[in-house]
């Protein structure tokens, strides 16, 4: 297999979720971390971005971007996506049910959102998703993510001083 590469900040984000199913999936990644705005416009004027967004996905040859279109097809080729359309389903309700906050892409920060809601009549869902931790969390590659180098520390100053550069905002 050739290298796989994301191109992202060197922080969460929406490349968190990615990472995350990389390592699931059991495939090494490097990562390119933007800082520049003149990275960016690059991979934009290169054509690599048809969104002009992050993050990106080199893998099999592929230039992939939008973040439900490179979980998904990690998902496929990890064997990770059910074995009929409606274990798909099933994966996907998981997949879109932890994208409900806008400033979170993981299960893991959804978790803590909920755990200080959870009086706040979603109880049944926090312990779906607690135990959705759990198992998840033991996989032993998920396990070695969460515990390694790749996994990125919460949002901090830096990156979003990083964000803001490289998307000229
Ligand atoms: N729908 C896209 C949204 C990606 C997105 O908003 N990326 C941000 C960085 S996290 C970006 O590149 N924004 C630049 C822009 O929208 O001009 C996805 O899920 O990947």
């Amino acid at each position: 297999m050739s290298q796989v590469t994301l191109h992202y900040f060197d922080g969460r984000g929406k490349g968190e979720i990615i990472r995350f199913m990389l390592s699931a999936a059991g495939i090494k990644f490097n990562e390119v971390f933007l800082t520049k705005r003149e990275e960016m416009v690059k991979l934009i004027t290169d054509g690599l971005l048809d969104f002009n967004q992050l993050p990106l996905l080199d893998i099999d040859g592929l230039r992939l971007v939008q973040t439900g279109a490179i979980v998904r097809y990690i998902a496929r080729r990890g064997g990770l996506y059910g074995k009929d359309d409606k274990e798909a389903a099933v994966v996907d309700k998981f997949f879109e049910g932890q994208r409900i906050s806008t400033t979170t892409t993981s299960p893991w920060e959804h978790l803590h959102i909920n755990s200080a809601r959870k009086n706040n009549g979603i109880k049944c869902f926090h312990v779906c998703l607690q135990q959705f931790y759990k198992t998840v969390s033991s996989l032993p590659n998920i396990s070695a993510f969460l515990k390694g180098p790749q996994r990125k520390r919460a949002n901090d100053e830096r990156y979003v001083a990083d964000v803001k550069r490289v998307l000229a905002w």
